[in-house]
């Protein structure tokens, strides 16, 4: 193992060079694919030496000008190539180098996905195809030339144009691409394969004609249609909420089946994991055809918040990722249910982000310090970014928000910018000092948001008194305060909402009131106030914090019955369920829904509320989402006890309601509509808390629901139901499911992950067996994550006493180590928090996690996460 340097944000420093244009020619071959790189290279400084970034590649020549230049000339290592002497002033540089796609299972650079060439750069695997100033700041014009076997490869694919084209007498054929606009290396994409094409077409609000391209596997057109579409919706959206247009007369999306994550915003050829792409009824959720246009939208929107301007170094990364996370989250709330968009976001920050805040590799949105980038497309910087993005949002309405946008692009159109130039157009384009808010991009951490209310009737006054503190974390001792958005509300107990007037309180467009607590304490006392009002606070969740504010139960059901919100409904019920979870495992007694939570929750069911509202509402947080709570012995089985004996009180007092909503759903066709989608949530809901209730009597029904199921989101919540709740026709079900859908791995991506997160004692065994399973791919990221990552987060499971689970684990993350090191260090994140659990737990995960340390060729990105992990104290 060697130990791998730790880059900092500090240190950057320009470029001393610039490439002005890129000439690449590319023979594609299996095993010996043949690079000639000609760049034209500008001096910028008086800098000699030239060091290039590159891997996993031999070097046949190199030239300047055309003149060849010896071994002596320059200096390999396997990370570098560095040229001793370069002339001071333009030159050409042309490098020839071979790779080896079929051995490329790292997914980064040049690899082969099942048949198929293609290529993932961000964030720096342009420098496996080639020798190169591999940084995010080099920006170029790229021209293409590939050339591979007609036959096996009919389709040849890069950025920009097709500008020429022609066949060789060998049976090959070769096509040149011109990518016009100026980018970075990482945006480079290549494309090789046999496909089927949906073709379509869109015109841009000036009139652009751009052609529509998607590539899918022979056989998957059918499957194609929901994305292109979801495309064209994203274009549309783009134009009129942010009034940006596409630039290129072609966009084409390729979808892989293997592929380390969702998708890559490449200029003009996004690469997309097939499960982004391929949709039809009978074989996508409901939720997976949302995730598809959401997925579609957020690289379509790269193009301006990413591409057009991108990130000056990689510290940047949330420059990019926040603001579009921000921006496909606004396009899927405009174009579905604002309110349970908002809710999914939630409870992503509320367990997955905090969860990483309270980890050994918790980091502010921009990050100080990096060993590997690639640990650092993180739910911190995607998700935690995006709130950032939101609470600018909040403080200076759409309107100002806009207004900043605007000028950011006027500003850096075609730069390489850091996060502080975006803020820095925020508060220019809205006059205002926006200098505190930047302390969210350098601080890490959850901070806590503590409120006490104080009534004084006789002086109808209300004294509001607000706090905050941020726990420190590893590299970050002390903590200031941040600026915070709090939108709030008041009501009366029957539900009427109050006005109240303070300075500190401004009207915000949500409708809710907007305090900005902008120091550790702060008090206000609002007059002429003429009853002790119940609170919503934190509404719309205005900050990523934890919020802190002992509110009767008694309170939040008049904001369960009466908020003007949809998302203030449903916190007030998480409010009452999380209250009742921690208290139960606290006093260590057994949890009791009380009366008027019960009686709130039946009134609420008969309300005229959305229909996958009133699922959520039912919905208590998750056991993941509880221990949050807990920084230290974390105690899983009294959490675990809480909250299913709280799912069994809702499934008894609601037995009524549930029963009414599953007897009076209609057989209708499948359809998409936003109607459909919540009725189903909420049916499929209501079934799960029906068979909990009485698991002997439902078990047929949902076996019959099953068989009888002519879509997937049918077929997969009975599936669950069955399994998660071991009813007797389980097994059935399973195999059912599994003759049914072998062949299609997408598919049965969901049968793994069924299985790898049930509440079973024995879910370590069948995690061994299935991993045996003929069509578990160990090298195919998204059976990997199906499996592994989904028992990871099957707390209970995963951390079993015994310890098989962790072992389990460890084993197929030393089998990735050296195949493929990015899904290695997905799976490794449960292990690393060690020290939030008992001593027989911690002892055994460190021992894991120390064996692991000591692997030979131990990759970077496992390196950085398990010696942050064991050095941590
Ligand atoms: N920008 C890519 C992520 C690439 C990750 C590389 N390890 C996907 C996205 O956020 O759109
Ligand atoms: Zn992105």
């Amino acid at each position: 193992m060697t130990a791998q340097l730790a880059k900092l944000r500090s240190d950057y420093k320009a470029p001393e060079f610039r490439i002005t244009s890129v000439d690449l020619t590319v023979y594609l071959h299996d095993t010996r694919t043949h690079v000639t790189n000609r760049m034209q290279i500008e001096p910028l400084a008086a800098c000699t030496a030239l060091r290039l970034h590159g891997e996993h590649m031999t070097l046949q020549s190199v030239k300047i000008n055309g003149q060849s230049l010896t071994e002596q000339d320059y200096q390999i290592t396997d990370k570098a190539l560095t040229l001793h002497s370069v002339p001071n002033k333009a030159f050409e540089l042309t490098i020839v180098n071979t790779i080896n796609p079929a051995a490329n299972t790292a997914l980064e650079g040049l690899y082969k996905s099942g048949g198929a060439f293609c290529t993932q750069c961000e964030a720096e695997g342009f420098r496996r195809i080639t020798y190169y100033l591999d940084r995010p700041d080099i920006l170029a014009v790229f021209t293409t030339t590939i050339t591979a076997d007609k036959q096996t490869y009919p389709y040849l694919l890069s950025n920009g144009n097709a500008v020429a084209q022609g066949d060789n007498s060998d049976g090959t054929h070769w096509v040149r691409w011109h990518d016009p606009h100026p980018k970075p290396a990482y945006l480079f994409a290549l494309v090789a394969g046999n496909f089927e094409v949906l073709t379509d077409h869109y015109t841009t609000k000036s009139g652009r004609e751009v052609l529509l391209q998607l590539f899918v596997d022979q056989g998957n057109l059918k499957r194609a249609d929901y994305a292109m579409a979801a495309l064209k919706n994203s274009m549309r959206w783009d134009e009129e909420r942010f009034g940006l247009e596409y630039d290129l007369d072609i966009y084409m999306i390729v979808a892989v089946d293997f592929f380390n994550m969702g998708a890559m915003e490449n200029k003009g050829l996004n690469v997309f994991n097939s499960r982004y792409v391929l949709a039809d009824s009978k074989t996508a959720t409901d939720q997976d055809f949302l995730n598809v246009e959401s997925v579609i939208g957020h690289e379509y929107f790269h193009n301006w918040t990413g591409n057009r301007i991108t990130c000056r170094d990689w510290f940047q990364l949330s420059l990019k990722e926040g603001l579009t996370v921000f921006r496909d989250q606004e396009f899927s709330s405009d174009l579905g249910s604002r309110a349970v968009n908002r809710i999914d976001a939630i409870r992503i920050i509320r367990t997955h982000q905090f969860n990483e805040d309270a980890s050994p590799m918790a980091h502010p949105i921009r990050p100080d310090k990096v060993i590997e980038m690639n640990n650092f497309y993180t739910v911190t910087v995607y998700n935690k970014g995006a709130e950032v993005i939101r609470m600018l949002h909040t403080l200076l309405g759409e309107k100002g928000f806009q207004a900043g946008m605007k000028l950011y692009v006027q500003r850096h159109d075609g730069q390489a910018v850091t996060c502080d130039d975006f803020v820095a157009a925020m508060a220019d384009a809205n006059d205002t000092d926006l200098g505190l808010f930047q302390r969210w991009y350098s601080q890490a951490g959850t901070p806590t948001v503590k409120v006490s209310q104080r009534y004084d009737a006789k002086a109808k006054a209300l004294t509001l008194a607000f706090a905050q503190e941020t726990p420190p974390t590893p590299g970050q001792a002390e903590k200031s305060a941040v600026h915070i958005p709090v939108l709030l509300s008041a009501y009366t107990t029957n539900g009427q909402l109050m006005a109240m007037q303070h300075p500190q309180l401004r009207r915000h467009e949500s409708g809710s009131l907007l305090f900005e607590l902008t120091k550790h304490a702060d008090q206000l006392t609002i007059e002429n106030v003429e009853e002790a009002p119940v609170l919503a606070l934190l509404e719309n969740f205005s900050a990523p914090v934890k919020l802190e504010f002992d509110q009767d139960f008694s309170d939040s059901i008049v904001l369960l019955a009466n908020a003007q919100q949809d998302v203030t409904r449903w916190e007030a019920a998480q409010h009452i369920y999380t209250k009742l979870i921690l208290d139960a495992v606290s006093n260590q007694n057994p949890l009791e829904l009380p009366l008027p939570v019960a009686k709130a929750l039946q009134n609420m069911a008969a309300t005229p509320l959305d229909a996958a509202l009133k699922s959520l509402v039912v919905t208590p947080p998750t056991l993941e989402e509880i221990a949050e709570y807990f920084t230290r012995n974390i105690p899983l089985a009294a959490i675990d006890d809480a909250v299913n004996s709280l799912r069994q009180q809702i499934a008894n007092c609601l037995h009524n309601e549930f029963a009414a909503i599953w007897a009076k759903r209609k057989q209708e066709p499948y359809q998409l509509s936003g109607s459909a989608i919540a009725n189903r949530s909420l049916q499929h809901t209501a079934l799960y808390y029906l068979a909990l209730n009485k698991p002997a009597q439902f078990s047929a029904e949902v076996a019959r629901y099953f068989s009888k199921a002519d879509n997937m989101t049918a077929q997969q919540s009975a599936l669950q139901i069955a399994v998660h709740l071991n009813l007797d026709c389980k097994q059935q079900l399973l195999d059912a499911f599994e003759q049914q859908w072998q062949n299609d791995p997408l598919v049965l991506d969901k049968w793994f992950a069924i299985q790898a997160g049930a509440p079973h004692a024995n879910v370590a065994e069948t995690v061994a067996t299935l991993k045996k399973h003929s069509r578990f791919n160990p090298d195919n990221p998204n059976r990997q994550y199906a499996l592994y990552a989904t028992f990871g987060r099957n707390m209970v499971q995963f951390h079993r006493a015994d310890g098989a689970g962790y072992r389990l684990m460890a084993d197929m993350i030393s089998y990735l180590n050296t195949k493929n090191p990015q899904v290695a260090a997905r799976l490794v994140t449960p292990l690393t928090q060690w020290r939030r659990y008992d001593e027989q737990r911690r002892q055994q995960m460190k021992a894991v996690l120390e064996a692991l340390h000591k692997l030979p060729d131990l990759a970077s990105d496992l390196d950085e996460k398990i010696s942050q992990s064991l050095a941590t104290d």
